[in-house]
């Protein structure tokens, strides 16, 4: 092989070779390649090395040696978890786990580190391997916490589409380390964890196989706020025996007297609505960190007034009011509420978890969780945020323009760069002026996900073609809008509280007709078991039940996302840097693929680019050199 490669090499014939011999003749490496696991996570990482990672310009992209291993929090072997959310959830069930938490006296706590808060400071990047990592850790140290807000969201989209993992994986390694603390997902109503409604049996279905995979509570939302858009899901959440935690999204502000679309009663009443409906628990989700300490007081006492069940208190600390909204929160009674750990907290993520508990201590709202071992997961977590830099937002610090314009947290990270994506960089301030003009034009809306994508989308269009709101009441007829507007204004994501604007709607929609019925009720229902027997073909292997689901929800990200699987296989055992950056020449890495193999890999060299714009690049495996055929894409 290596060695009789070099021993027949005329240059090393005629002993004409010195240290850079290997340099300059890499096609020494050169052997025949077996086609099986280690190969293809070969090609990956010389994809990576060679290509770099779509998304990451190259200028912000890390290198693997810059990077430190985080420190995982030691737990003795054979340790006993503690007792947690979970098992009381499984001796009294839903009900009287809701029960519980609405008798406890001190604030009980979701930690987002594992969904919410990368969704809103990296656009959601954390990957499986990461989180998987301080499973176990989180188990013991975090064993006091109320829950864990671990999936749903972008998560599901994100991770096929950008991060090349499969979702239900992640779900499956993490319940297997974490039994004892709840799991919790966030899940849009009819969207389920889409951009669009979807026929009612998907939904239910998705439910089904999510509860089954081992979520205990979710949080269902309408984007606007609409109950009808709500039913399914949340019945079918009952019918799984899950918890169900239905949210109320806050957007205006209550306090402010001329903004009177939603004021306090507006709340008050969907809240009622949602608990007739089975909702154990209610949610109020302040998705863009609108509700002031003030307005919380307001809002929390009215609730625990009129409505029986426990109140989880959700928001985002753009604006670095939440700290103090939480604690006036606290004060007025609510039962639960969201956090993250202090390494992922802030900005337009969760407020800072740990901050929170030190200023709880000694009070009667004090938690008692293990705050020394919480801080060893914030350690964890700052050094892995690290890998994450270059999805991080440019905000630095908190900013009030929160109240004018009114983006959601979970949005922010994901509007700039879609914004800097479309070349408009330059004009981020009057983008996010446009989001509020839309929103005021659209008839002030409720926002979060798919309504403030709608609102994110035509303000980015009207700023493309420098359009004012004055311009497309107009010249509106004469313009083609983005697909998601229409559909907005045609209902097909359900019907906005107070209704449509008319005159835009008809200008949008120019001759067609708006439905006024539930979406789902037109949808015809999606045949999964023929929808299986059409993928298995199309992809040449068997494929799961939970996979036919990722198909109907994600048809061409889960596609692309299998092919990956195929060519380099399941990429979520590789080190994070590794994964986004690849190696330099000399460098080396020991991965462990599964339990007991582990690949130590040196990556050799990098050959010159061939006619057909591949290059080989050089390994040593285990001590044993391969290759792989990596293409250029430069
Ligand atoms: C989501 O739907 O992903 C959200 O985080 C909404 O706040
Ligand atoms: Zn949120």
């Amino acid at each position: 092989g290596f060695l009789e490669n070099v021993i027949t090499h005329p240059e090393f014939l005629a002993s004409n070779c010195n240290t850079s011999f290997l340099d300059n003749h890499p096609e020494v490496f050169e052997l025949p390649v077996k086609k099986d696991r280690a190969n293809k996570i070969l090609s990956w990482i010389g994809h990576t090395t060679v290509n770099g990672y779509p998304g990451i310009a190259p200028e912000k992209r890390l290198r693997f040696k810059d990077l430190r291993e985080p420190e995982v929090p030691d737990i003795p072997y054979g340790k006993q978890l503690p007792r947690g959310s979970r098992d009381i959830l499984r001796e009294k069930g839903p009900e009287g786990l809701a029960a519980w938490a609405r008798g406890n006296k001190s604030l009980l706590l979701t930690d987002t580190t594992m969904r919410d808060a990368h969704q809103s400071l990296m656009a959601t990047r954390f990957r499986t391997r990461d989180l998987d990592r301080i499973a176990t850790a989180t188990a013991h140290l975090g064993g006091g916490l109320f829950s864990l807000e671990m999936w749903g969201g972008a998560t599901f989209d994100v991770s096929m589409r950008f991060l090349n993992e499969d979702p239900w994986e992640r779900l499956d390694r993490l319940r297997a380390k974490i039994p004892n603390i709840c799991f919790q997902m966030l899940l849009r109503g009819s969207n389920a964890v889409g951009y669009t409604n979807y026929p009612d049996n998907v939904v239910q279905e998705f439910v089904r196989q999510a509860a089954q995979s081992g979520i205990d509570i979710f949080r269902v939302f309408d984007s606007l706020n609409w109950t009808r858009g709500m039913q399914v899901a949340m019945e079918a959440v009952c019918k799984e025996g899950a918890i169900c935690e239905a949210a109320i999204c806050y957007t205006g502000d209550i306090l402010d007297l001329k903004r009177d679309k939603y004021p306090l009663q507006y709340y008050v009443d969907m809240a009622k609505e949602l608990e007739r409906m089975g909702a154990h628990i209610l949610a109020i989700k302040d998705m863009a960190g609108l509700l002031k300490p003030f307005a919380a007081e307001k809002l929390v006492k009215a609730l625990k007034n009129e409505i029986g069940i426990p109140v989880h208190l959700h928001t985002h600390d753009t604006s670095s009011n939440g700290g103090a909204m939480l604690m006036m929160a606290a004060q007025a009674g609510v039962d639960i509420v969201d956090a993250a750990l202090s390494s992922v907290s802030g900005l337009t993520a969760q407020p800072n978890m740990n901050a929170l508990l030190a200023a709880l201590e000694g009070s009667i709202w004090d938690p008692q969780l293990d705050r020394d071992g919480l801080q060893q997961l914030a350690n964890y977590w700052e050094t892995v945020r690290t890998y994450y830099a270059p999805f991080e937002s440019e905000l630095r610090s908190g900013t009030a323009q929160v109240y004018e314009h009114e983006i959601p947290g979970g949005q922010y990270s994901n509007y700039k760069p879609q914004v800097e994506g479309l070349g408009l960089g330059h004009r981020w301030e009057e983008c996010k002026q446009m989001y509020r003009k839309v929103n005021d034009m659209f008839g002030d809306l409720v926002k979060v996900t798919p309504s403030s994508k709608i609102v994110g989308d035509m303000a980015m269009f009207m700023i493309q073609n420098n359009l004012e709101p004055e311009d497309v009441m107009e010249r509106g007829h004469e313009l083609t809008f983005p697909q998601g507007v229409i559909d907005f204004f045609k209902g097909m994501i359900g019907q906005p509280y107070g209704g449509f604007p008319k005159e835009l709607q008809k200008i949008i929609l120019k001759d067609e007709e708006p439905l006024t019925c539930r979406p789902g009720e037109l949808l015809e229902p999606v045949d999964l078991a023929a929808k299986k027997v059409e993928l298995e073909k199309k992809l040449g292997h068997q494929v799961s039940d939970r996979d036919v689901l990722s198909a109907v929800l994600y048809p061409g990200v889960f596609e692309e996302f299998d092919r990956h699987r195929q060519t380099y296989s399941d990429t979520s055992v590789l080190p994070t840097p590794v994964f986004f950056y690849g190696l330099e020449v000399g460098e080396e890495v020991t991965i462990d693929i599964q339990e007991g193999k582990t690949l130590i890999i040196k990556l050799n060299a990098i050959g010159r680019v061939h006619e057909d714009g591949t290059r080989n690049i050089y390994y040593e495996l285990n001590g044993m050199p391969r290759s792989a055929v990596v293409k250029d894409l430069s």
